[in-house]
């Protein structure tokens, strides 16, 4: 968005890079004025054409010449004005009212120097609103709704952006949409896994002497299984490529396992990519794993740590949720989701009531180049592998 300055200046210092996230209240910029500025004058007027355009007027102050940060802010109270000077209001407001269809300066503004707020915007929707119902003539205006924060009166919606991350999964997931998907959902019994799991995280514990060793979690054996079932089944390691002139499809069958791995991360939904899996031992998967992980939650993954995927795992359990339905991205057919581990009572061979710990895997594989008997059998190649964990041993490379 635009974000008019208040000041006539040169622009000496940029707080943020494009696409950071910047905190509203902080400074934007430094601004190095050419002469004095007073801020008790207005420092924009709008144009009266009842567009959004504003410019920057020139200032004389009382503020002393240098550099001077350009904030907005919308909460200081000192009566109420209308007109040119209500038309003072942050770019937040200003969009407000675009959504609210109002003219700026018909709004009572009560902030600092008549600026017009946001309450100001709602009251006087509400007042509008209230006005025209007992008109007879209906208006565009009459229906839109009273202020947001009431939890009376009808239904209203405001309008929100999407964020940076949201518009890169919009397009992402809407690319999705034309892939027909094969749901295959089977439990998993990792009790095994869990038991070796401990063990061998117990054994690096000891061996690393009281300091800090990276403690291994169940995915570096589930993406090893996926892997090693690649070989078995590489389709679904492939990618299809429809031939822009002709329409016709093709498969990519790829040699390398880069299995993409969703992680949840403060920036939303990050899926950054292990390269070559097949050639890593289960602890060099371990590792990886950490230092994608540790690179995402600090928001300096790469366009290269995030591309290249020939699969993609979504641990969604850890969060919650028995089931899950994943969807498989573009230049993917299959996507494996795991639910969440849970303990239940099972019967052993001899009818013996036995502590089990079950988790559900569900695959996605796209209908259109893998039909569901491949799938189920890709899928039975990694529940084995995942249930028998030493069996995975003769396999490795
Ligand atoms: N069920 C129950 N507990 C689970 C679990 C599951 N499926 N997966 C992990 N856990 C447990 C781990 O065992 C660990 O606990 P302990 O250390 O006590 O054993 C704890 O949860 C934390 O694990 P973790 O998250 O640090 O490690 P991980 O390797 O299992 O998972 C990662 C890493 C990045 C995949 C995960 O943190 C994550 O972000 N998951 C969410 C993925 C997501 O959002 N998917 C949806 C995509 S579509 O929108």
């Amino acid at each position: 968005m635009e974000i008019p300055s208040r000041f006539t200046g040169v622009i000496k210092k940029l707080h943020y890079e494009t696409g950071e996230m910047a905190i509203v209240g902080k400074p934007l910029i430094d601004i190095d004025v050419q002469e004095d500025v007073n801020i008790d004058e207005p420092a924009f007027e709008t144009a009266q054409d009842g567009h959004d355009s504003q410019k920057v007027s020139d200032v004389s102050t009382s503020l002393s010449k240098g550099h001077k940060s350009s904030q907005l802010s919308e909460n200081e109270n000192s009566g109420v004005k209308k007109g040119k000077l209500a038309a003072l209001a942050t770019p937040a407001v200003r969009h407000l009212t675009k959504e609210l269809d109002v003219n700026i300066t018909d709004v009572d503004g009560t902030g600092r120097d008549g600026r017009v707020l946001k309450d100001d915007v709602y009251k006087f929707v509400e007042m509008r609103g209230s006005n025209l119902s007992s008109s007879s003539e209906p208006t565009k205006s009459s229906q839109l709704s009273p202020s947001p924060l009431s939890d009376e009166g009808p239904q209203t919606e405001s309008i929100v952006q999407l964020t940076n991350m949201q518009s890169q999964m919009f397009k992402t997931m809407s690319r999705s949409l034309s892939i027909p998907h094969f749901l295959y959902a089977d439990e998993v019994d990792i009790s095994s896994l869990s038991e070796l799991r401990s063990r061998l995280n117990k054994s690096l514990a000891k061996a690393s002497n009281g300091k800090d060793f990276n403690k291994l979690s169940f995915l570096p054996f589930i993406i090893k299984a996926m892997s090693l079932s690649l070989h078995q089944y590489p389709i679904l390691n492939a990618r299809v490529d429809i031939d822009p002139d002709t329409s016709k499809p093709t498969l990519a069958m790829r040699t390398q396992h880069n299995i993409g791995i969703a992680m949840d991360t403060p920036q939303g939904l990050l899926v950054p990519v292990m390269r070559n899996v097949a050639a890593r031992s289960i602890d060099s998967i371990g590792l990886e794993l950490s230092r994608l992980q540790a690179l995402a939650m600090a928001g300096k993954l790469t366009t290269a740590d995030l591309s290249g995927g020939t699969i993609t795992l979504s641990n969604i359990g850890n969060i919650g949720g028995t089931y899950v339905s994943p969807v498989i991205v573009d230049k993917e057919v299959s996507i494996l989701g795991i639910g969440k581990m849970r303990t239940i009572p099972a019967f052993d061979d001899d009818g013996n009531i036995v502590k089990k710990q079950i988790c559900n895997f569900s695959w996605s594989a796209d209908h259109r180049v893998v039909d569901g008997a491949t799938m189920a059998r890709a899928a039975e190649v990694v529940r084995n592998f995942v249930e028998a964990p030493d069996s995975m041993m003769v396999h490795m490379r």
